[in-house]
């Protein structure tokens, strides 16, 4: 993988650049549509390529874990074959998943014993079975196993389980270095920051993940229900610590305002189930503001999804015709409004590069914050 800058703002700590990997290039800063099953929901390839033209998408190594499972993933020769998206893949380590979605689970320095949300049956974790697990799903870029704090954090606890992420890198870093893709193309592996919303303990973690000299690197446990602000201060503490001249990941954020605000501070990739997960309920970004398509008030209005935004859904399909599926319960609902905020998703942070470019993103970035999440 590689990593070339193109540009930097004068205004604020925001990048430009490429990112080369072995299923092409993706231009940050970027977004990266969820997939957790290997698929991102209720949007099918063809519409992620043409429609959304999104560049890389996510997988979850839980998931994909537990099914299809690693026979089927490695008969496929790997989840690029499997799901026919030819592009760029990352997944994620499954740490996140375990602590938020398995039953009853137990963290000991070994690695982390919990039960399937789909079963029951009893699973383990280590940080080298998760990168045998990923080499098999066969990523372009592949996550550490870390834990992600919630929020609130005790000190004492969040400094231990930052400790315990620092050890699992070792043994990830260890593992991972000492294999082979299975598939005949590089992966690569990107450790996580952690240290919740603790100062020192996000310098000190920085400063550890810095240190193992990884071709990009990732920042964790942010997002989890701490204010925004407190948020972005994290971010700027650990950004000015990374390598400037590798990427850096702001893992499950966010809203339209926090990904331009975290841009600002030096981020170059984000991903969030917000569009989808949102899309399926009824709310739609768009270019003037937030909409809630199940109102009454979009009953009659006949106009495009979002005419500003251009792409195919949000210029064909109108507001009433959308909320008259909503109501209806029809599956194409959810589909026209998931194709349509990933497209704005990819719309924003597009037009974030090129302000970047142009040297004029942080005055746009501050009308857009407050343009994006107006209600209308
Ligand atoms: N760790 C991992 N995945 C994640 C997170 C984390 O801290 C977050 C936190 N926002 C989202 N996804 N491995």
């Amino acid at each position: 993988m590689e990593f070339s800058l193109v540009a930097k703002d004068i205004q604020s700590k925001a990048r430009a650049g490429v990112v080369q990997t072995a299923h092409g290039a993706i231009e940050t800063p970027i977004f990266m549509p969820v997939g957790t099953a290997g698929t991102v929901k209720a949007v099918h390839q063809r519409e992620l390529k043409e429609d959304i033209k999104a560049e890389i998408i996510l997988g979850n190594t839980y998931h994909l874990y537990l099914r299809p499972g690693l026979n089927i993933l490695e008969q496929a020769g790997g989840l690029h074959k499997f799901n026919g998206w030819d592009r760029p893949i990352l997944t994620d380590s499954g740490g996140y998943q375990v602590f938020s979605l398995a039953g009853t689970r137990k963290i000991k320095e070994e690695g982390v014993k919990f039960k399937s949300h789909i079963d029951g049956s009893a699973l383990d974790f280590t940080p080298e079975n998760v990168m045998d697990t990923q080499r098999t799903i066969g990523a372009d870029i592949i996550m550490a196993f870390d834990e992600c704090t919630p929020y609130p954090c005790d000190y004492t606890y969040a400094k231990n389980s930052m400790e315990r992420t620092h050890r699992w890198l070792q043994r990830c870093v260890d593992r991972f270095d000492s294999t082979e893709p299975k598939y005949g193309y590089d992966q690569t592996l990107f450790p996580i920051v952690q240290g919740s919303t603790y100062k020192d303990l996000r310098v000190q973690s920085a400063e550890t993940i810095a240190s193992f000299g990884r071709e990009g690197n990732a920042i964790g446990g942010l997002s989890v229900g701490e204010p925004a602000e407190m948020m972005y201060e994290m971010t700027e503490i650990v950004c000015d610590i990374l390598p400037a001249d590798k990427p850096r990941y702001l893992m499950g954020v966010g809203t339209p305002a926090n990904i331009l605000e975290n841009i600002a501070l030096g981020v170059d990739m984000f991903d969030c189930v917000l569009p989808t997960r949102n899309a399926r309920n009824g709310m739609l970004f768009t270019t003037q503001g937030i909409i809630n398509i199940r109102n009454q008030k979009w009953s009659t209005d006949h106009s495009p999804i979002d005419a500003e935004l251009g792409g195919y859904v949000s210029t064909f399909y109108s507001k009433a015709y959308l909320r008259h599926l909503v109501h209806s319960g029809e599956y194409l609902a959810g589909q026209i409004a998931s194709v349509h905020n990933l497209t704005f998703y990819l719309w924003l942070v597009k037009q974030a590069r090129q302000h970047i470019i142009d040297g004029t993103f942080r005055d746009w970035k501050d009308v857009m914050v407050k343009k994006l999440m107006t209600r209308l």
